[in-house]
């Protein structure tokens, strides 16, 4: 499996570390508006000289609760800095976004993909993402960042979800987007109970079936919180951990902020996989069978 578009291309066959940078008025506060750039794209840097492979960059909080932002503020966060990176680093960028306005400028200032929470269901999303041909996320999520934690419900959670990427998947596939421009991602914490996101979590294998690359997003989520009883501070070895048994339940791509963690992490994981047996691929990229 491999995400292509222009000239970049990333091959999945090993997990990938995708860098979260928040563009919005609490991340990089302070400073006029020319030092938030060059600190956010400093931080992009950091991050990927820490082993991220995709920055993923957000201009509308998707946090419970968060309100809406406009298309004309989104853009004057999102686009100078993925102009910025694009130019400045070797790193694939996507757009955590879901408006078509932001997918639009965002392509045309270099991104590569787009991470979109309401997989591509606002008006025109669609449609610009299959003229574009670029690759883009479908997360799942039930109702809307503004409610979608009131009292998240399922008739068989595994099953609605499966079923929700089959008709998004086919609605894509309709718009003349290609099969292999789509990554699912259940959505962790996008109206799911604690115990709903650990049953998605102890069942993420199910999602294989659809034999697209999958992207998994719990990085510091209330789900690591809720359960260990600590502070968003405080739950990066939680996200750690649950970013290796994802990886091990079959994601590909794993949308973190703790990126260092995350890599050294995932490289013993992936080094301690080479030796398994049911790992061949994996031994002929770490050219392993040969004397050295
Ligand atoms: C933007 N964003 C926040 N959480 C996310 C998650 O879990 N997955 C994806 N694809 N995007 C997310």
């Amino acid at each position: 499996m491999k995400l292509s578009f222009r000239n970049r291309e990333l091959d999945l066959t090993a997990p990938k570390i995708m860098g979260i940078l928040n563009v919005t008025p609490d991340s990089f506060s302070d400073g006029g508006t020319h030092n938030k750039l060059d600190d956010a794209v400093r931080y992009a840097e950091k991050m990927v000289k820490e082993g991220a492979q995709i920055i993923d960059v957000g201009g509308e909080s998707t946090r419970p609760g968060a309100g809406e932002v406009s298309a004309d503020e989104e853009l004057s966060r999102v686009v100078p800095v993925v102009e910025k990176i694009a130019r400045e680093l070797d790193v694939m960028i996507s757009l955590d976004t879901s408006k078509p306005e932001v997918i639009s400028e965002g392509l045309n200032a270099g991104a590569h993909f787009v991470n979109d929470i309401r997989a591509l269901k606002v008006p025109g999303a669609l449609e610009i993402v299959a003229k574009t041909g670029c690759p883009v996320c479908l997360m799942h999520m039930q109702g809307d960042p503004r409610n979608m934690q009131e009292n998240p419900s399922y008739k068989d959670l595994l099953g609605d979800i499966n079923q929700f990427f089959y008709e998004r998947i086919d609605v894509c596939l309709n718009a003349g987007i290609k099969r292999s421009n789509i990554i699912i991602d259940p959505g962790f914490g996008f109206g799911k109970t604690l115990d709903q996101n650990y049953e998605l979590m102890g069942r993420l294998d199910t999602f294989a079936s659809f034999g697209l690359p999958l992207l998994v997003g719990v990085s510091r989520k209330s789900m690591i919180g809720n359960l260990l009883r600590v502070p968003v501070d405080e739950r990066v070895f939680g996200s750690v951990g649950l970013a290796l048994y994802a990886v091990h339940k079959g994601a590909h791509i794993l949308r973190v902020h703790d990126v260092r963690a995350t890599f050294d992490a995932l490289k013993c994981w992936e080094y301690a996989n080479v030796f398994s047996h049911k790992a061949p691929r994996l031994k002929q990229i770490f050219k392993l069978g040969k004397k050295n």
